[in-house]
């Protein structure tokens, strides 16, 4: 494979701290040198290469932009590096981190109890513990204030009942943040993977985020402690207000992907010879590549802005919707494209791209759909509500 060269067409490079560039350059070289070799196998097999943990640990990308304990303390435009230089490898490389940061450490952060952040957060940090994060279920995704799993009160403590669908990380998790109704009111609560009546089932023939564990989550008369629930979490705000930091990471990354997917194509023009010349020769072949690079560039500006106004506190989840949706709708049309432009080459697992291509469906509508961004960006610009509109 050839050395991966990023595209930075408008020199981003030179608005970044040197702390910025050290942290993404320490991933970058991570990803080329441990993860690259494996993830081929990995996707066609259909596994998450589970003994690179410890390493994602010693990086210190596991929950590394929360303020606790000895945690790094990354900014959010260094975070955001981080999940562009991740998915670059593969969006389920990027999954997996974005779920145990920034869906199942940030909660108990920013809402659970001392003795929550006490038996978690260390151990999630370190990767001795993984993750997962329970809202989707089988009859609701888009629309998570209809689910069904139940909390009721059980003397001091409570009892689970329900179930949760495409939960990344569910198979290899010991601990599961579960979103559920509590009198009408949804909450989050602490689950051990291990407590009776939990019983997690892995969905297996994804033809998309291969190198990603997903799986069902069967909740049956699951006892709980008081101490389970988050404390500081109540209603439909708790869940979402974890998908702003997670779809923060998800704009940033789909840029990683595409990014490969350029570096690739425009590689692999200048080497393959037809009609006795270079293909990144022919025009049609260039209109493609400025096309890929423009939005590629576009993106990688709305990001950085986007990380500067959430380093000053001034993102909104609105902007986040915007990031998000641009990005995932260009970055799989730059994989669409760049299937096509590697001839029957972009079929081959030797190359990254169709890799790339199948992963980036499942990103385009995981933390909402593109439509679902469309809508919650529509209403904020008009102040009407489409999204029960027939
Ligand atoms: P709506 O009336 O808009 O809001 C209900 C309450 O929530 C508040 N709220 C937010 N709070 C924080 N951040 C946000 N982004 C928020 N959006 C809304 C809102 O203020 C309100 O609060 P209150 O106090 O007034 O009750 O809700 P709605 O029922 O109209 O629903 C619309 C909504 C927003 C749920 C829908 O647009 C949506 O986002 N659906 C998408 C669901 C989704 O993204 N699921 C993701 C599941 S997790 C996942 O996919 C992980 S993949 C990870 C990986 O592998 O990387
Ligand atoms: P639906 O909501 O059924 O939508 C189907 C189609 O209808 C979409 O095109 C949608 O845009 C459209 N639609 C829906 N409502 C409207 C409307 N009002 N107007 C117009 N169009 C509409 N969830 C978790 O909780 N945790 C996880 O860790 C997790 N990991 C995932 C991993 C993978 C690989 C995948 C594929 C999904 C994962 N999800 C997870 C679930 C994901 O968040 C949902 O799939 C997503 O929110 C969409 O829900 P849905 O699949 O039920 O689609």
């Amino acid at each position: 494979m050839a050395k991966y060269e990023a595209p930075d067409f408008f020199d981003l490079d030179s608005l970044l701290t040197e702390e910025e560039r050290m942290v993404r350059d320490a991933v970058r070289d991570w990803v080329s040198d441990r993860f690259m070799p494996v993830v081929e196998k990995a996707y066609s097999e259909g596994y998450f290469p589970k003994d690179l943990i410890p390493e994602l640990a010693e990086l210190g990308v596991l929950g590394g932009n929360l303020d606790y304990a000895d945690f790094p303390r990354l900014g959010p435009v260094a975070y955001g590096l981080v999940m562009q230089e991740l998915e670059r490898g593969d969006s389920g490389l990027r999954s997996f981190v974005s779920v145990q940061g920034a869906l199942v450490m940030f909660p108990i952060w920013r809402y659970g109890s001392d003795e929550q952040k006490a038996r978690w957060l260390p151990a999630l940090h370190s990767g001795e513990a993984v993750g997962c994060f329970g809202l989707t279920e089988p009859d609701h995704g888009s629309d998570p204030g209809g689910m069904e799993t139940k909390a009721v009160r059980d003397g001091d403590g409570f009892v689970l009942n329900g179930a949760k669908m495409w939960i990344t990380n569910g198979n290899m998790a010991q601990v599961a943040v579960v979103w559920a109704k509590l009198d009408g009111v949804i909450h989050g609560f602490v689950v051990p993977t291990d407590a009776p009546g939990f019983t997690v089932r892995e969905q297996r023939g994804k033809h998309s985020l291969r190198a990603s564990v997903t799986s069902e989550l069967i909740f049956q008369d699951v006892r709980l402690p008081a101490s389970a629930i988050l404390p500081g979490a109540k209603g439909l705000g708790g869940p979402l207000s974890c998908l702003n930091q997670a779809r923060y990471g998800i704009a940033w990354g789909v840029v990683g992907a595409a990014m490969a997917v350029y570096d690739e194509v425009r590689q692999y023009g200048l080497t393959r010879i037809q009609f006795g010349k270079p293909i990144a020769s022919f025009q049609l072949y260039q209109a493609k590549l400025v096309e890929s690079l423009t939005e590629i560039t576009k993106a990688q500006l709305m990001n950085l802005r986007m990380g500067r106004l959430k380093e000053a506190g001034g993102v909104t989840p609105y902007h986040v919707s915007m990031a998000k949706r641009n990005a995932c709708h260009h970055a799989l049309e730059i994989a669409r494209t760049g299937r096509d432009m590697l001839g029957a080459n972009g079929v081959a697992g030797e190359y990254q791209t169709m890799r790339h291509m199948c992963n980036l469906e499942s990103v385009k509508t995981y933390e909402g759909t593109h439509d679902i961004h469309t809508l919650i960006l529509g209403r904020q610009i008009t102040g009407l509500d489409a999204f029960g509109a027939a």
